[in-house]
């Protein structure tokens, strides 16, 4: 999730040296979790024909009626891929994020959004980590990329280098899209979390879909408070692990003198999907 411009929500005081808080799950009011059964209910409705196969499968053993207890999740996430999940007062800083994802432990916020952002939130709440990213920690491949991104991370910290990565994760883990023998669908978590941008992902014509390029991506700028004007597409999570589990030194170098991008902009050499379209590839944008 993204930075956020104004002051953070959520209760610092108590954090540890790694930002860490205790869910504290008994403090959760009955208004709360039928909040969150809500969101829950709506959500799982909209995710046929657009959410990946991974997520579908993947989501169904952690839905519950109420705020899922992190401890909960953790006895069913330990088996499946080793990852853990732990709680934190919402965004913390870069370095102590990558720390998390490099350790394999994945930081979900504890408190929930209120009623009236019900259908859109732009900083992340229990509802887009649990519902959004937990899923996909029980997926091998994608838990891997997601921990030699948080590695990847840490070594970026010393190259100057973050605003790249942040980009990677923006247009992978929060908004990315997925090529499949059905169509397009959708992976990242800040869209399988929306009530709104879930179809609007896939369908919508005011936005663009462009093959995944680490480069181009990496170049892209993005916008945290509406939807994205441009989402890219993997073929699989096997080729996301292996694009980024790489020495990226000599591409930030490279980067570094380039211009950045206009995430509305289809640029020469861009490969583009059509909307909706249920053709498995892109064609190549003309120069
Ligand atoms: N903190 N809790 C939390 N969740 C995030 O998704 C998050 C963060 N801090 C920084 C951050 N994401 C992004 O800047 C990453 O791209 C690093
Ligand atoms: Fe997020």
């Amino acid at each position: 999730m993204p930075k956020a411009e104004k002051p953070l929500r959520g209760d610092y005081s108590n954090i540890d040296s790694d930002y860490t808080v205790e869910q504290n799950w008994h403090a959760y009011t009955p208004a709360q979790h039928a909040l969150y059964k809500r969101l829950v209910e709506r959500q799982t409705a909209k995710l046929p024909g657009f959410a990946c196969d991974e997520f579908i499968a993947h989501v169904a053993p952690l839905l519950s009626e109420k705020i899922p207890r992190f401890d909960a999740a953790n006895d069913i996430l330990r088996r499946a891929s080793g990852w853990q999940i732990v709680g934190v007062p919402g965004l913390i800083p870069d370095d102590a994020f990558f720390r998390l994802l490099a350790e394999r432990r994945f930081p979900v916020t504890t408190w929930l959004r209120e009623p009236e952002e019900f259908d859109y939130i732009v900083e992340p709440d229990v509802f887009h980590d649990f519902f959004g990213h937990v899923p996909l920690l029980m997926d091998p491949v994608f838990a891997d990329y997601l921990q030699e991104y948080g590695r990847g991370g840490v070594k970026a910290q010393g190259l100057d280098a973050l605003g790249y990565l942040a980009r990677l994760y923006w247009y992978t883990v929060e908004f990315g899209l997925i090529d499949t023998a059905q169509g397009l669908r959708a992976y990242g978590a800040g869209i399988l979390s929306s009530g709104g941008e879930l179809a609007h992902s896939i369908e919508s014509p005011h936005s663009h879909r462009l093959h995944f390029e680490l480069p181009r991506i990496m170049r892209t700028d993005y916008r945290i408070d509406r939807y994205q004007d441009s989402y890219f597409v993997i073929d699989s999570f096997d080729t996301l692990f292996k694009e980024t589990a790489q020495d990226f030194a000599p591409l930030y170098e490279q980067l570094r003198t380039l211009p950045s991008l206009d995430p509305s902009t289809i640029y020469p050499g861009d490969r583009c999907f059509r909307p909706g379209c249920e053709t498995a590839k892109g064609e190549r944008h003309a120069a």
